[in-house]
């Protein structure tokens, strides 16, 4: 394949042969010599006082070497586990440590660790531990926790609030006189566990002599966590390695610093050995942040036209026991729930509640999953309230292409989109006339088929570092270096950490492209803080916006310097040289044309260089892009439910996205693949129950649905190309948008096929018992 043609290609991963074979390092298969095992006790009770810590039968058993409780390990903690500001600044919260020391607020809280030869001794050591609680009453639901007569989970806090802003743009009274009609509706997210494929790992080498700390973690987030390893635990942060090399998977979940990672640290500094821990599935579920957990209740302003006015709207986003450290970045969702749609007023409210549950923080989507659902099912609720088709209701509130940039009610600049585009050509190929042929002649056979649209418009590319920096107190960038060797190989360094997205692959062709290198010459390196400047870490599928575009602007330097090097040895002004292709001549004379190879060698090789030039060929790009990046599209979901059953079997799935110049389109079937998988998952599947004692009872992967293969039918994905104006690609983001636009597809295709029987909504997941009793509960079909 010509190398000027890589981006755009479909090129197979290059990580995966390595990985499906089990060649992959992941942290369980670390195997330092020495390595002790940590074993982290956790809380039991949702909400209890600790009387006591009784630990000498414990000391006894065979290969212990530590056991440390919360008021052990509490003076060396300099600062508390980080929360960023993350959109709400007026919050209260209580500083979280990694153990507990007199409370336990939800259960799976860490409150001792016990350090072993072994893992299994380190296990039975902890049955022996003996932990008096004195049980509190305890609150796992969000409007009892905002009940005056709540059990209050932080005394010093004083109520289970810990905000409660505002968020409103535009003249909400004025919509609501001039609208014909209202609808009120509340709409509940539930709490979802993030499932990836690798539980979280750490291990920790501290060596006392120099003082260094390396921490290898399951993280999303490798440069966060080696600052953050430093403020609390006092170690200068240049003596602290964070690597994350392959790791299975986050999709948020690994977005934070969590307490194993100081508690693994600590202890390997305490001991002076290395120390490991890895979680197992049941300690994943319970202790790694879940999604979501929020209550929506809306009420719409629209006009018998389709026009939407304004919405109100107010988000109860459970924070969980404690504040995480991205714990309330799910409020954005306040500031662009407009989406697409020219919204006269939106009057946002967020408040976020504690209660004895795991914390909550990003899930695949943080936020615009929340909005895209609740704007989606705001024009299907419109559509059926007025008796019009949500297409055309869609229609008459888009953002027109002429409107591009488009500055939405709270400010924020659209960048570029044409939103009919995607919903024509995926109307087109569902056949939306013939669909609703079909759908008219079914019903008439007790047959019950829905289609449901979502015309999602997200924000991602983290981004500009003023708005970050206002949103999450960190000004975040895109970093890259291009080092190219005497040979003309190239090492890449990038700031971002994949974990499952194929930077290796398609960072590769970003250089391949700009520098005509074939990309077998091109190594990709990332998650490891002691090699390049500080990375900003992989999340808010902002990779291949910012530090992908870091990655081409570092390649473009290189490029440059390379036609200053070939004007000098071909004795030409550097205007008449041409670089094509990894060569570079004077324009006319291909025959004499320098490789990018002979250039480099020439690089380093002083007198063969311009008199004021240095060597080497390396190049370092910091990028802070002027906006953020806007991917769109539209997804279309037809199901079927079963009269008799209730349950809902998904007859095709249609997506047409739009993520600006595509690198490799593969990789981006595959994100959107994954995305909408995830998506279905919460509309029809997952759920983290707990009792009213705060257990959790989908603590398995038996109890807890995650969707498989044979759930799901075969995506058919569509593209259109939009450039982004915000970075020199042109590129969008694209790893969460299956996710952010399929669960409002399916929902609204279920209450589609239940319009029968008067259904207006139907709360997720949309299980065939809750389908079952909406079918019945007005005694069958309506009309
Ligand atoms: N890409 C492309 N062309 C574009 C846009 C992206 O070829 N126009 C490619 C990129 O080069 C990259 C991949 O698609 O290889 C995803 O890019 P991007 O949209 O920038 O997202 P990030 O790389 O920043 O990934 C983060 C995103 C998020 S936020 C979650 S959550 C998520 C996701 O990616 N978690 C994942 N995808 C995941 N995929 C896997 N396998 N595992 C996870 O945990």
């Amino acid at each position: 394949m010509a190398v000027s043609q890589l981006i755009g290609a479909s090129i197979k991963r290059r990580e995966d042969p390595e990985l499906v074979t089990g060649g992959g390092t992941f942290v369980e298969d670390l195997s330092q010599t020495a390595v002790a095992h940590l074993y982290v006790v956790r809380s039991t009770q949702a909400h209890a006082r600790i009387l006591g810590i009784d630990s000498s039968r414990a000391r006894e058993a065979s290969g212990v070497l530590a056991i440390w409780t919360g008021k052990d390990l509490q003076p060396e903690f300099q600062a508390p586990l980080p929360v960023t500001v993350s959109f709400v600044e007026e919050k209260k919260y209580p500083a979280m440590y990694p153990l507990a020391t007199d409370t336990v607020r939800y259960v799976g809280e860490p409150v001792a660790i016990v350090v072993a030869t072994s893992r299994s001794a380190a296990e039975d050591a902890a049955e022996r531990l003996d932990i008096r609680y004195q049980t509190l009453p305890a609150v796992v639901d969000i409007e009892k926790a905002l009940a005056k007569d709540s059990p209050v989970i932080h005394d010093d806090i004083g109520s289970n609030i810990s905000y409660d802003v505002k968020r409103s743009a535009g003249d909400i009274e004025a919509a609501f006189r001039d609208a014909d009609v209202r609808i009120t509706q509340r709409l509940v997210q539930q709490r979802l566990i993030p499932v990836a494929v690798e539980g979280r790992g750490v291990v920790a080498d501290y060596k006392p002599f120099a003082d260094t700390l390396t921490v290898w973690s399951s993280t999303q987030i490798p440069h966060f966590v080696k600052v953050w390893l430093g403020v609390i635990l006092g170690i200068p942060e240049s003596k602290v390695r964070v690597v994350a090399q392959d790791v299975g998977g986050g999709f948020g979940s690994k977005i934070r610093v969590y307490p194993e990672e100081v508690l693994v640290a600590l202890a390997s500094r305490r001991l002076s050995r290395p120390v490991k821990w890895t979680e197992d599935r049941n300690e994943n579920m319970k202790a790694t942040h879940h999604g979501r957990s929020q209550i929506w209740d809306v009420e719409v302003a629209a006009r018998r036209d389709g026009t939407v006015l304004g919405v109100r709207a107010t988000q109860y986003l459970d924070l969980g026991a404690y504040c995480s450290q991205f714990g309330t970045f799910m409020a954005i969702a306040l500031l662009i729930a407009q989406g697409p749609y020219k919204l006269k007023a939106f009057d946002g409210r967020g408040v976020g509640v504690f209660t004895n549950r795991t914390p909550t923080d990003a899930y695949r989507g943080a936020g615009r999953p929340e909005a895209t659902y609740l704007i989606e099912r705001v024009m299907d609720l419109v559509a059926q309230e007025v008796g019009l088709d949500p297409v055309d209701v869609r229609r008459k509130n888009f953002v027109t292409a002429a409107e591009q940039p488009y500055t939405n009610l709270f400010g924020l600049t659209y960048d570029s989109g044409d939103y009919t585009v995607t919903l024509d050509k995926a109307l087109t190929l569902v056949d939306y006339p013939a669909f609703r042929r079909e759908q008219a002649e079914a019903r008439k056979r007790g047959k019950y088929l829905g289609i449901g649209f979502s015309t999602y418009l997200e924000i991602c590319g983290l981004g500009p570092s003023v708005a970050t920096t206002a949103a999450t107190g960190i000004g975040l960038w895109g970093m890259s270096v291009v080092n190219l060797h005497f040979t003309g190989k190239a090492t890449v360094i990038i700031g971002s950490s994949p974990h499952g997205q194929g930077h290796e692959t398609t960072f590769a062709q970003i250089v391949g492209d700009a520098l005509g290198l074939p990309l077998e010459d091109i190594d990709v390196v990332h998650g490891d803080t002691a090699i390049g400047p500080m990375g900003m870490n992989t999340y808010g599928s902002r990779s291949a916006s910012v530090d992908g575009a870091a990655v081409h602007m570092s390649a473009v330097k290189v490029r440059e310097k390379a036609r200053k090097i070939a004007a000098h040895l071909l004795e030409a002004a550097e205007a008449d040289i041409v670089y094509e292709s990894g060569k570079a001549f004077v324009k006319g004379a291909p025959s004499r044309a320098l490789t990018i190879q002979e250039i480099t060698g020439a690089a380093f090789q002083p007198h063969r260089l311009p008199p004021d030039m240095e060597g080497g060929m390396e190049a370092t790009t910091f990028f802070n892009p002027p906006n953020f990046v806007w991917p769109f599209g539209a997804h279309i979901a037809l199901v079927e439910v079963d009269g008799e059953t209730g349950a809902t079997r998904i007859v095709r799935y249609v997506a047409v996205d739009d993520c600006g110049t595509r690198i490799n389109p593969l990789v981006i079937e595959g994100q959107v693949h994954g995305g909408i998988a995830q998506g279905i998952g919460q509309a029809l599947y997952e759920e983290a129950v707990y009792d009213e004692a705060g257990q959790l009872k989908t603590g398995t992967l038996v109890d807890y649905m995650v969707p498989t293969a044979p759930d799901l039918p075969s995506f058919e994905l569509a593209s259109t190309t939009t450039p982004s104006p915000s970075n020199p690609l042109g590129v969008k983001g694209i790893g969460e948008a299956g996710t952010i636009a399929s669960t409002p597809a399916i929902i609204n295709a279920i209450v589609d096929a239940l319009q029968p029987f008067g259904v207006k909504d139907v709360d997720m997941p949309a299980s065939p018992e809750k389908l079952w009793r909406l079918m019945h509960q007005n005694g069958g079909v309506r009309r």
